[in-house]
């Protein structure tokens, strides 16, 4: 076996192994294609499908900006809200044990040990303390569950969830949160339970993750998809056939779980309080553990694969489809033009594979 095929056997199995929530219902859509069940038409049956979900955080590229961000270069103390004045702690990029690079909000902690990325401090209030981390994976994947972002040492106050879908090019906001919308957005405030059938897909600013409770206490900040989902597929996601009609029939419903990048706008840092104490500013600073991505490689519903091939996350298109989306014909198989597949009709769905033109020999 050659090392790439090795790989890519690595990566498949990769995928395979990790589906993030056991919970997850089991969807009809795992295979391709089935043995035909008709005596007249013996052989193989086409079926729409696409692949496991996996937590995407193991194949996320991390950039933080702005350059000088992250601590310890000089090594710097930094103290805690709950206990301002032991400042003990200090943040040194040169040492292994006391830096605190990016990589910490995707890695794997062994051993209850958490590794968190940190910020500076906010040494220069009241200049505001800005941070983006713009999280890519150059795929267009689909959210299947809760983006959970872990913060160490309080959840800031002010923050934007943005995203991409197209690699980068344009961005549009996801979701809002702050401690106060009005003051921050100018949004009043709501949640994902205000939200209806009919604008489920509006963007809103929440205070739900923004308010101090103490650093220990609530340490996530959400991005409902399972809230939304289970406005049409119902509590615990039991009707995911209503669930899976909508998405082929309401405008818009799955280009809002798709996207090829995500990035976090960190605007204001948690105060552990209602003001800035400006006399201990070293405080004041952004920590991130952990973020939890669960989601799929869009395929068009014409791959149960994906496969990472030169650095990238690809379908492995079947259907007589290509591309990495599978989302055009494979050439020799154009004698009509490419659909995605369907969910439709329920429960199995329709292939719209592609087809070579019929040879009259
Ligand atoms: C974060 O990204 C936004 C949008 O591109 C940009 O306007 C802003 O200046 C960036 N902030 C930092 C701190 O780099
Ligand atoms: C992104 O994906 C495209 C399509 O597969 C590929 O051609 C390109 O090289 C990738 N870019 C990077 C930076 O990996
Ligand atoms: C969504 O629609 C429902 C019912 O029409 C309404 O009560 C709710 O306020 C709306 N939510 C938002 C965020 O606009
Ligand atoms: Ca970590």
């Amino acid at each position: 076996m050659s090392s790439t095929c090795w790989l890519k056997g690595l990566f498949i199995l990769l995928i395979i192994l990790l589906p993030l929530c056991s919970s997850q219902v089991s969807s009809p859509f795992d295979s391709c294609s089935s043995p035909s069940a008709s005596e007249a038409r013996r052989g193989w049956q086409f079926l729409p499908c696409q692949p496991p979900s996996t937590n995407m955080k193991e194949f996320m590229q991390i950039r933080v900006d702005p350059p000088g961000i992250t601590c310890g270069n000089p090594p710097e103390r930094f103290c805690t809200l709950e206990n301002p004045y032991l400042c003990s702690d200090e943040c040194d990029a040169s040492s292994p044990d006391l830096s605190h690079p990016p990589q910490l909000m995707g890695d794997r902690e062994r051993g209850g040990l958490i590794t968190y990325w940190q910020t500076v401090t906010w040494s220069r209030y009241p200049e505001p303390l800005l941070a983006n981390i713009t999280l890519s994976w150059n795929k267009s994947l689909e959210v299947v569950d809760d983006i959970i972002i872990t913060f160490e040492y309080g959840r800031p106050t002010s923050m934007v969830l943005e995203k991409s879908m197209d690699k980068g090019v344009t961005w549009q906001p996801y979701q809002y949160y702050a401690d106060d919308c009005l003051e921050s957005f100018g949004m009043s405030p709501k949640q994902v339970s205000d939200l209806a059938p009919t604008n489920l897909t509006r963007v809103i600013c929440t205070e739900k993750y923004s308010r101090w409770v103490g650093a220990k206490e609530e340490k996530n900040v959400v991005f409902e998809v399972r809230a939304r989902f289970s406005v049409f597929a119902g509590p615990k996601l039991i009707n995911m056939d209503a669930l899976y009609t909508r998405m082929e029939t309401m405008k818009g419903l799955r280009d809002f779980f798709t996207f090829s990048n995500l990035r976090l706008r960190l605007l204001r840092p948690a105060l552990g309080g209602t003001y800035v104490q400006s006399d201990n500013l070293l405080k004041y600073f952004y920590a991130i553990s952990n973020i939890d991505i669960p989601a799929r490689c869009k395929c068009n519903l014409h791959a149960s694969q994906c496969v990472m091939r030169d650095a990238t996350l690809q379908c492995d298109c079947e259907h007589n489809t290509g591309g990495q989306d599978c989302q055009r014909c494979k050439g020799g198989f154009r004698s009509r033009s490419w659909k995605p597949g369907s969910y439709l009709p329920l429960p199995r769905g329709t292939a719209n594979t592609c087809e070579a033109p019929v040879s009259r020999v």
